[in-house]
């Protein structure tokens, strides 16, 4: 029988709560929580070597000694309780139980980066004031070691009173015995050889007791957020807990008049308190076998972020990356294209003609198989941004990029975001909340699409084979125009963050302060794995989004049926649902050079900008009738060059070619990125604002680029 833990049955002893105990992984960014977590749950979340790479809890479960479950929160990291972004916030909240989403974790593993121990000690002496059962991991032993630190677990453990355990989180070593702490019943309870210092005693007393009574915390929990609201006046204001008793804030608020009177350094207090006792735990517990020069990390940052040879290194990686893109994925592209038509003819031949048939061929073949064939540069993207991240280049990156960023009111921090949205704008998005200030976050969301994503690939790539079918023409001409398109979508992006923090979010350019953690040799096995989950999920995509338009559009462009059997094709699809659409916004985009074939593409690609190729090979593959009889699967580039206005003039010259990926450049076409944006900003405000000046935008530069190509006879 299982019964709630307040209940006792008469005359037996209390029932014990039968619930799986809830594990807190917490520690300063970068520490290696995440390496663990997923070491101990099996999970597989992202991991990397730069600061900020969580930025929301993940739960997951492992088993005790005994087989019983045991449940473990993954956190984001932070240096101090004291949150000023919003993914510290998510550590404090879950820890003092405010969140309403998150149980309160009954015990708490405090991962530390034996190589930083003193740094690390100031968040593990906070979390020693909650009160709970603690364990601390000392990771990063190998690191330490390396650094010429020797670090005494067993004196660290007797002076703190919990358990200490030594650990190599990416090596595996000390799993085991963590796994024997975590089954412990009797898991030591965090305690203090520590008082709050005198001045501020009588406060924190005072705030206790009504955080005790008004607000339903137990006393320890209550002491340490008291310790936080006095010391930290943005842990008062918490989004999606309940607001502090009136009666708490009353006391608060007292205090704060009264000190502010005295003029009394509440906080220097407190924080130079923390750390006397951390500088005299240290004495007894780390010694250092040698004098330390400078590390290895420290010799490769000399030329790495070096004002000169920093930027040549940058670009050269950004090269690399491009060139590869072309010429490397050139061989599996081809082979997957060729593979593609071979299965559109195979099926066309073992078939008998109809609806069906078409349906199979043009709609689910020729739609997805126009977007499987990009899966090769998708890789290479994402296997160039896995090995930037695991060295620990991309802290380096945003270091370089820090002159640059505050040219434009941002520092270098909104780098990585933007970097990641190279590949992707949702992760970029959400890795925004590692940005303290609120106005430069919502800036770095609002320009963070305008960067290249690799859905942009696809339809550059078409639209550039488009434009120089001939493989006569240099690989460099194409990385030229390719690179252009990822220049000019950056430029975008930096020069509306320069507009945006000059009107719309005035604030002062903040002071950058990140740490470049040590170089490591990349970790191929996580780096593949990346890709092959990034890979899967576009394939994933390509085999439910897109095939689910690829099958809409097919329907859309082939009914309602014309009421003439003898139309032509061209007849039939200005009749379909699909062509009046189409032609319902031609006159929109006319005079941009686009006709409202290409018009049916824009509009369906509003779900996702790859929709664009398999849309455009949909609909023009429909216009392929030839006398009745259809024709193979060509590949759509060749579809697109053969197409033509009503008058006989070529559809996609060179001009409307390079308009329409300037137009992807600029446009905002993804639904999700949308639907990200609204939650990350929660309201509808600033998603639609974004569609609004990213689309506007796009109209405008194409306009003029297309009118000014005509004028000058292109
Ligand atoms: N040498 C060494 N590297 C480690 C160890 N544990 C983790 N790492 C590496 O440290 C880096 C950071 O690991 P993560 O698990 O992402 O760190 P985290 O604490 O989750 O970081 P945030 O989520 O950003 O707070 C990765 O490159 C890991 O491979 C270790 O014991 N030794
Ligand atoms: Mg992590």
């Amino acid at each position: 029988m299982i019964l709630p833990p307040h209940i006792t049955l008469p005359g037996k002893k209390r029932v014990a709560p039968d619930r799986t105990p809830i594990y807190a992984m917490v520690g300063n960014p970068n520490c290696g929580k995440t390496t663990l977590f997923n070491a101990l749950t099996g999970l597989r979340q992202k991991v990397g070597n730069y600061p900020g790479v969580t930025v929301e809890k993940k739960i997951g479960t492992t088993y005790s000694q005994h087989g019983r479950p045991i449940q473990v929160i993954d956190l984001p990291g932070a240096y101090s309780l004291a949150a000023r972004s919003p993914d510290e916030a998510v550590l404090r909240d879950v820890l003092l139980g405010r969140r309403e989403d998150t149980p309160q974790p009954d015990r708490i593993i405090c991962v530390v980066d034996a190589s930083n121990l003193e740094r690390n000690l100031y968040l593990v002496h906070q979390i020693l004031d909650l009160g709970r059962p603690l364990i601390v991991v000392l990771n990063m032993m190998d690191v330490a070691t390396d650094a010429g630190l020797r670090i005494d677990p067993k004196k660290l453990e007797e002076s703190l009173g919990v358990v200490v355990i030594p650990c190599e989180a990416v090596h595996g070593r000390g799993l085991v015995e963590l796994k024997l702490a975590m089954s412990r019943a009797d898991l030591p309870l965090a305690r203090h050889r520590w008082d709050v210092p005198a001045p501020i005693a009588p406060a924190v007393a005072d705030l206790q007791a009504s955080l005790c009574d008004a607000d339903g915390r137990s006393p320890l929990i209550a002491r340490a957020e008291a310790l936080l609201l006095l010391t930290d006046l943005d842990s008062v204001r918490v989004a999606g807990s309940r607001p502090l008793s009136s009666r708490t804030t009353e006391v608060l608020a007292g205090w704060r008049r009264r000190w502010e009177g005295e003029g009394t350094d509440w906080s220097g207090t407190l924080i130079r308190s923390r750390y006397e006792a951390i500088t005299h735990l240290c004495t007894d517990v780390l010694r250092r076998t040698r004098e330390q020069g400078p590390s290895v990390s420290d010799r490769i940052d000399a030329v790495l972020v070096h004002s000169v040879w920093g930027w040549l290194f940058f670009g050269l990686i950004m090269a690399a990356l491009f060139f590869s893109i072309f010429t490397l994925a050139e061989y599996p592209m081809n082979w997957i294209d060729s593979h593609m038509a071979a299965l559109g003819g195979w099926v066309k031949g073992a078939m008998a003609p109809g609806d069906l048939r078409d349906l199979l061929t043009d709609g689910v073949i020729g739609g997805v198989g126009g977007i499987v064939v990009f899966l090769p540069q998708i890789l290479i993207l994402f296997f160039f941004v896995g090995l930037l991240e695991s060295t620990g280049y991309m802290a380096r990156a945003a270091f370089i990029m820090d002159r640059p960023m505050s040219k434009v009111g941002l520092h270098g921090k909104s780098f990585i975001p933007l970097l990641g949205s190279y590949a992707c704008a949702i992760p970029g998005i959400m890795a925004t909340r590692t940005i303290e200030n609120a106005k430069d976050r919502l800036v770095t969301i609002l320009v963070a699409p305008l960067m290249s994503c690799s859905a942009r690939l696809p339809v550059y790539l078409l639209m550039i084979a488009t434009l120089l079918p001939s493989t006569a023409v240099p690989a460099a001409t194409k990385v030229g125009i390719m690179l252009f398109m990822y220049v000019l979508g950056t430029a975008g992006a930096f020069g509306f963050a320069w507009l945006f923090k000059r009107t719309l979010f005035k604030s002062a350019p903040p002071l950058m302060i990140m740490e470049l953690p040590p170089y490591q040799p990349p970790r191929l096995k996580e780096i593949l794995r990346q890709m092959i989950e990034r890979g899967w999920l576009f394939l994933k995509n390509a085999g439910t989004i897109i095939l689910g338009i690829s099958i809409v559009l097919w329907f859309l462009t082939s009914f309602p049926k014309h009421p003439d059997p003898a139309a032509t094709p061209d007849v039939q699809i200005t009749h379909s649902f699909a062509g009046r659409a189409g032609h319902a916004i031609e006159p929109l985009i006319k005079p941009l050079g686009f006709d409202w074939r290409i018009g049916i593409g824009l509009i369906t690609s509003f779900a996702a900008r790859e929709v664009f190729v398999s849309s455009t090979a949909v609909v023009f593959n429909v216009q392929n009738f030839a006398g009745g009889k259809r024709a193979d699967v060509t590949p759509v580039r060749e579809t697109l060059r053969a197409a033509t206005w009503p008058g006989g003039a070529k559809l996609f010259t060179p001009l409307v070619c390079f308009t329409l990926m300037v137009y992807y450049v600029f446009a905002m076409q993804c639904m999700s990125t949308v639907a990200v944006v609204k939650r990350e900003t929660n309201s509808w405000r600033w998603p639609l604002f974004q569609i609004a000046y990213m689309t506007g935008t796009a109209w405008l530069v194409c306009f003029a680029i297309y009118q000014t190509g005509r004028a000058l006879g292109f």
